[in-house]
């Protein structure tokens, strides 16, 4: 097993919990910590053990944004020939969900990387935003994007343009944050649902979450068409037999991915 310097990585039964671990510097991400948080993500993907991620931070950070002391010299050519965290977008193409779990600040880099997991819990205590346009720079990680598909275009320009921060509260209002909970209880809350999405098919959840980006990621009709397809894939396994064997005969199903 992999050792790292900043994140942990535990098994919770089926359930994976990335903890983001830079405490002094608020989980800023750095490279070293996005390519260890890829790496660790990437493995359990493929590992059948794991039915779904839960990724957090600490209490008073998610994440504090990229790490503004490894950016600040960087020149334009450092950026755009080398393809300067263009890497980052490959946590929104794992195959299996992940639910954030976040408290306190979820900022810039911190905000996009909560946008790209597939379910978001907050604590009472999470704020959110896209400050870069304070220090000189706009966001990079999907930040004008994902955002206005989460709450819409006129608060979402609006806090670009600002920088202005989003309580929990109005995150779960506007749609950005599943649900909301006492800070303490986030993460065990975010790993119970993590425990109950890997009790299904897993090939069904995979299923299911592909065509849910499809109505993320592409027009209407093609993403109904997406879905109808896979529906009618889901007649081929043993699972759908089992799942509505079981309802019919009032027994718990017994998901073996068949
Ligand atoms: N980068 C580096 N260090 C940071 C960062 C950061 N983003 N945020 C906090 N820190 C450090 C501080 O420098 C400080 O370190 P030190 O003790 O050595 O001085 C330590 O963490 C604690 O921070 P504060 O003392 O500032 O703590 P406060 O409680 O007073 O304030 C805040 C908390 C409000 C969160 C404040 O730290 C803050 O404003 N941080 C910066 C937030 C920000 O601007 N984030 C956006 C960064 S830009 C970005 O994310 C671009 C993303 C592009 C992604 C592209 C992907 C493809």
């Amino acid at each position: 097993k992999a050792s790292y310097n900043n994140i942990l990585v535990e098994k919770r039964g089926k359930v994976a919990l990335l903890t983001l671990n830079r405490p002094k510097a608020l989980n800023a991400l750095n490279s070293e910590l996005m390519n260890e948080l890829q790496d660790a993500m990437s493995t359990l993907d493929t590992d059948s053990g794991v039915g779904a991620f839960v990724l957090t931070g600490s209490e008073k950070a998610f994440a504090a944004g990229a790490d503004i002391k490894e950016m600040s010299s960087k020149t334009f050519v450092d950026t755009y020939k080398g393809n300067w965290l263009s890497n980052w977008g490959s946590i929104s193409r794992l195959r299996k969900p992940i639910i954030a779990a976040v408290n306190g600040y979820a900022l810039g880099g911190g905000c996009e990387v909560a946008m790209m997991c597939d379910i978001i819990y907050a604590g009472d205590n999470a704020r959110f935003g896209q400050p870069e346009i304070t220090i000189g720079t706009i966001p990079g990680g999907g930040g004008t994007q994902r955002l206005i598909r989460a709450i819409g275009k006129a608060r979402a320009m609006e806090m670009i343009l600002t920088g202005e921060q989003m309580t929990a509260e109005e995150a779960l209002r506007s749609g950005l944050v599943a649900k909301v909970f006492p800070k303490e209880e986030t993460v065990a809350k975010a790993i119970e649902t993590a425990e109950k999405i890997s009790s299904f098919s897993q090939n069904h959840v995979i299923m299911a979450k592909e065509a849910v980006n499809q109505a993320y990621e592409v027009g209407l009709q093609q993403g109904l068409l997406f879905e109808l397809r896979s529906f009618w894939t889901t007649f081929a396994t043993e699972d759908q037999k089992e799942g509505m064997a079981a309802f019919i005969e009032k027994r718990k199903p017994n998901f073996r991915d068949q």
